[in-house]
């Protein structure tokens, strides 16, 4: 991956994991943020304990290959899938991927992240794309009840719109994963799902390319992520994340839509606290203590009506915040803050990342301006 210099991980993507091979071992970290991921979906937490090595010696990985085509035979996989996939897979896949252990997300501050990530020409090809595919993002913002800008946000964070969606082969590296022995029973059900992908006639090996960590093409979704979402938009049958863009918007756009996504609300927005508001606030609205990372990172939700009686303010200084009868929580970066609505839920079930979530809701905001 040579793309990985952005702000994005572009590594991670819908039930991803930050993956780190050191001294020859799997490594993975797991932290909000860092993370991609429909938790839910996978019914996975950050915070649930990594199983400790195992002290039975593990099986080779020819022993565990040949009981991994066992069981997908078992699963109804074709015989043919599972030969052909399992033909690409020599040995595990040991790579290094040192840039990765710099998670923009994790190490970086909100602020920071999206700074980073909003610049002008970042922007730009924003609303370039966004315009260019103005009509077919119409098209599918209406069938899905969701708002065109918000789309090209999660593609151009996941994918730098289409341009970075990882060279590895799909198979290979979760079949790498699911013989670590720390996340193996994760990894191999999306390897089992991935094979079904296949199967279906969905995807092919040479096509199935995605991260290091088996998040799959522009949308960098996981295989179980494909196939509870991907939509085939443009009618040729298939679902096709890789290359079609229709298909790449709708399956975004499916994905959020399932995640709860309301029609005609807002994410969230940018707002404005004063020292005396913020000490105010943080005595009296306690964090949340539930959901993944990014969740606990935030406080629990109160009326609008509440956040302007405490003082919160427009960032944009345009004075009270609006009336509106809807329950908000407040996200807290170094020195700026966001009041996030229950749309920005569905941001962060596609990527349990309050940075994540705040840079697609911002960059939205701008390109729809
Ligand atoms: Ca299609």
């Amino acid at each position: 991956m040579s793309n990985l210099s952005g702000p994005r991980p572009w590594a991670l993507g819908p039930g991803r994991f930050l993956v780190q091979f050191a001294v020859g071992l799997l490594f993975l970290g797991l932290g909000p943020g860092a993370l991609g991921l429909p938790f839910g979906a996978l019914g996975l937490r950050a915070q649930d304990p990594v199983t400790p090595p195992t002290a039975p010696a593990p099986p080779s990985f020819a022993d565990w290959l040949e009981a991994l085509r066992a069981e997908a035979l078992s699963r109804g996989i074709s015989e043919a899938t599972v030969t052909a996939a399992l033909a690409t897979i020599v040995e595990p896949n040991t790579v290094v991927v040192a840039r990765d252990r710099a998670q923009p997300e994790r190490m970086q501050s909100l602020d920071a992240y999206v700074k980073n990530w909003m610049t002008p020409r970042t922007v730009g090809v924003a609303r370039d794309m966004f315009e260019k595919h103005d009509e077919l993002l119409k098209k599918i913002g209406a069938q899905y009840g969701m708002p065109p800008a918000v789309l090209v946000s999660v593609w151009g964070l996941e994918s730098n719109f289409g341009r970075f969606t990882g060279s590895y082969p799909t198979v290979s590296a979760l079949a790498t994963l699911a013989f670590d022995p720390r996340r193996s029973r994760l990894f191999r059900n999306e390897l089992f799902e991935a094979l079904a992908i296949l199967d279906k006639g969905n995807s092919t090996l040479d096509e199935m390319k995605g991260s290091w960590a088996g998040a799959m093409g522009q949308p960098q979704f996981m295989p179980s992520s494909y196939l509870k979402h991907a939509v085939d938009f443009d009618g040729d049958g298939r679902a096709n994340i890789w290359t079609s863009e229709a298909d790449v918007f709708a399956s975004i756009a499916n994905y959020l839509k399932n995640a709860g996504w309301v029609e005609g609300e807002r994410w969230g927005r940018e707002v404005r606290l004063s020292r005396a508001t913020l000490a105010k606030v943080e005595r009296q609205v306690p964090m949340r203590t539930a959901g993944c990372g990014a969740f606990r990172e935030m406080t629990v939700e109160r009326p609008l009506a509440e956040w302007r009686s405490l003082g919160v303010t427009l960032a944009s200084g345009a004075g009270a915040l609006p009336k509106a009868d809807v329950h908000a929580s407040l996200v807290k970066g170094q020195s700026r803050f966001f009041l996030v609505y229950r749309n920005y839920r569905a941001i962060l079930d596609y990527n349990c990342s309050n940075s994540y979530a705040i840079a697609v809701g911002l960059l939205a905001d701008q390109i729809s301006r």
